[in-house]
């Protein structure tokens, strides 16, 4: 029978279950990356689960997020990252090197293996044809100890793809326009497969910027075969041997099929502040912008900065905007210092900022209030860049360096008749510059054992969860909108040191709602603890959308949330409540999201009884006095997390002889 290029990946990786959408299956797991702003609690998890040396082909661990460095935690994080990475088998990719996805991308990644990364961009690998899942640090760390990835068997939804992009279109356009057509939103349990003749115009760096950002429709991955262009980007990269040829059978049965004519694409701009807020530049040109920046692993590849560069040799960018790039990795910094490209850059007045993920995680530059912001990066939600009510537009290299000359948001296509700038054709290398010299090996196993493991006084270990009541009584103490993020729940930028301490971070669960002259969300959460009073979140659609930072889940818990009451919860956010013993229950109805307040008091009798082997469950709102059902969606081995107290406990269980 002809398969989708994703089943036949996952069908050589299968270990449990059965190969049909909608099932519960468990795949082996060749390759993990971590970075360090959730690698160190997945490698502190690594330890509690008394895991020793790791069992896959390939596990890397990069340090890219958490550069800024103001005060010890950063640094000791990366210390403890490289001495437990030498320890247990793990390669380590030391700060400066650049950003996890881009460099695996770049040295690892290969076609039809299976990738697993505790970072929501890891499908940037599904552009060498192979599938990379992004999952919550535990599922990581239990991946490296060897055991299956546990997920549900997707959809998938294939785009054909036709045609080629015009002078001044970019892969970002395309992704965009995917992001318009399917938002955010209901896109859970799928993965997108591009086929088609239009794949063959585009090059690995275009196919990586959009598997990248298909993270942001929600699914599980994306993917485009393996090809002649995969073979060249490997050759070039100095590992030809790891390619192998990968497509789709011709008549593969695609749950739904959308076809995207490339030459029919414009410049396209998400607008504040959701990546599917999409119009195109045309739509908005003319906009006053006060910042750009060029980064991020959607869009910071060697082609990406070059197409910059090129625009801007022997220009100026306008003096009323900050302008900043962010190499993606070393590797296209060195390249670009050695070509000219970089002085071109600086000449024109460019903030060169360190190779990682920077501004992108809010680590600097953000904007000055009410200043328009321009990233070629894949997340622009509410405050992310740093500044409450900021306003942040995702584009193109090409649209921002256009907007970057120019002062206001400029479509490219207009800058030969403005400025008389020819479209700069970049060629890929033929050879990229190789030099691993900051990837640390680890030790081998014989030396290993003695080696010394540095646990900084910043690291605190994160508790395991406690068991879940036979009845909950509990007390609703937000009740979120649609489409709120892990950034809302998280966040990160200036909090984002305090990863490695748990009850430290936890103080700034829900930071972005609290109000003034209100008790914080944390200081209402340890007050009921303390009562023995349960915390409950209700939500609207597509809770936990975004990133797949598990403190999400792991901090709440150690406010003593236990419940989570949602119309509907994301993927790995629904993993990672499961992991720490947060129970995801989706309304039956999801109108009766409207009968239930902040504050109300909720009982859910039988909690246990329900979540063993019930689909539904009983939802008591004693304030309200009304009752609603609520819905279980969960697999047989997500009841028996739950049942034993969250994933550490499960896995220590299963780990004991009975
Ligand atoms: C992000 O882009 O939001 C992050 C920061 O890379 C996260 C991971 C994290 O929160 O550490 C992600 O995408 O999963
Ligand atoms: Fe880093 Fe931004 Fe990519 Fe996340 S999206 S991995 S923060 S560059």
């Amino acid at each position: 029978m002809a398969q989708t290029l994703t089943y036949k990946i996952l069908q050589q990786h299968l270990v449990e279950g059965r190969l049909q959408a909608g099932q519960p299956i468990g795949i082996r797991i060749d390759q993990t990356l971590t970075q360090d702003a959730t690698g160190t609690t997945a490698f502190l998890l690594f330890e509690s689960m008394g895991m020793a040396r790791v069992q896959t082909e390939l596990s890397v661990s990069y340090v890219d997020h958490n550069l800024a460095q103001f005060g010890p935690e950063n640094h000791n994080d990366h210390l403890y990252l490289q001495s437990i990475a030498r320890k247990v088998g793990v390669y380590h990719s030391r700060p400066g090197n650049g950003i996890c996805h881009q460099i695996h991308l770049e040295r690892f990644g290969r076609p039809g293996a299976t990738l697993l990364g505790s970072d929501s961009h890891t499908p940037t690998c599904g552009g060498l044809g192979m599938i990379a899942i992004g999952a919550g640090g535990l599922d990581v760390a239990s991946a490296m100890g060897g055991g299956p990835f546990y997920l549900t068997c997707p959809k998938v939804i294939g785009v054909r793809l036709t045609g080629r992009l015009h002078d001044w279109v970019a892969g970002k356009d395309l992704i965009l326009e995917l992001l318009k057509r399917l938002t955010t939103k209901g896109n859970v349990d799928c993965v997108i497969e591009y086929f088609g003749p239009g794949t063959e115009t585009l090059t690995v760096p275009q196919r990586a910027t959009v598997t990248n950002m298909g993270a942001e429709l929600g699914v599980t991955t994306s993917i485009f075969p393996s090809d002649a262009l995969t073979e060249r980007f490997l050759h070039a990269q100095r590992r030809g041997k790891q390619f192998q040829q990968l497509s789709a059978d011709p008549d593969a049965p695609y749950d739904r099929l959308i076809e995207i004519n490339l030459s029919q694409l414009a410049p396209m701009a998400a607008c504040p502040s959701s990546p599917d807020n999409v119009l195109s530049v045309e739509e908005i040109a003319g906009r006053k912008i006060g910042q750009v920046v060029v980064g991020s692993c959607t869009n910071s590849s060697y082609t990406d900065l070059m197409i910059v560069a090129e625009v801007l040799r022997g220009r100026k960018v306008d003096p009323g905007i900050e302008f900043a790039v962010a190499p993606g990795s070393r590797q296209v910094l060195e390249m670009i210092a050695r070509n000219g490209a970089l002085a071109d850059l600086i000449a024109a007045g460019a903030r060169i900022l360190e190779s990682g993920c920077g501004p992108c995680i809010g680590q600097g530059f953000s904007p000055a209030d009410n200043v328009v912001t321009l990233r070629t990066f894949n997340r622009n939600f509410a405050g992310r860049t740093g500044t409450k009510g900021d306003q942040c537009y995702l584009v193109s290299p090409e649209t921002a360096a256009a907007s970057a000359i120019m002062g206001e948001i400029t479509d490219p296509r207009n800058l030969k008749e403005i400025v008389g700038i020819k479209y700069p054709q970049i060629k890929l290398p033929k050879e990229y510059l190789i030099d691993d010299s900051m990837i640390d090996p680890p030790l081998p196993p014989d030396q290993a054992g003695s080696a010394q493991v540095l646990h900084g006084p910043t690291i605190v270990v994160p508790e395991a969860a406690s068991a879940l009541p036979d009845s909950l009584s509990g007390q609703v103490l937000i009740k979120c909108a649609d489409k709120v993020t892990t950034d809302h729940i998280m966040p990160a930028g200036a909090f984002l040191k305090y990863r490695s301490n748990v009850p430290e971070y936890s103080q700034y669960v829900f930071y972005m709602f609290n109000e003034k002259d209100k008790p914080t969300f944390a200081q209402r959460s340890l007050e009921l603890k303390k009562q023995g009073i349960a915390g409950i979140v209700v939500a609207g659609e597509s809770y936990g959308q975004g990133s797949s930072r598990e403190h999400a889940a792991l901090c709440p818990m150690y406010l003593g949330v236990r419940a989570v009451l949602a119309k509907s919860i994301e993927r790995i956010h629904k993993a990672n409540l499961i992991n720490f013993a947060i129970v995801p229950i989706e309304f039956d109805d999801p109108a009766d999201y409207d009968k239930i307040r902040e504050g109300d008091h909720l009982e859910i009798s039988d909690l246990l009884i329900a979540i063993r082997d019930k689909e539904d469950l009983q939802i008591r709102n004693r304030t309200g006095n009304v009752s609603i059902k609520g819905r279980l969606n969960l697999t047989h081995r997500d009841r028996q997390i739950l049942l034993a107290a969250g994933l550490l406990n499960f896995a220590k269980k299963k780990a004991m002889p009975s």
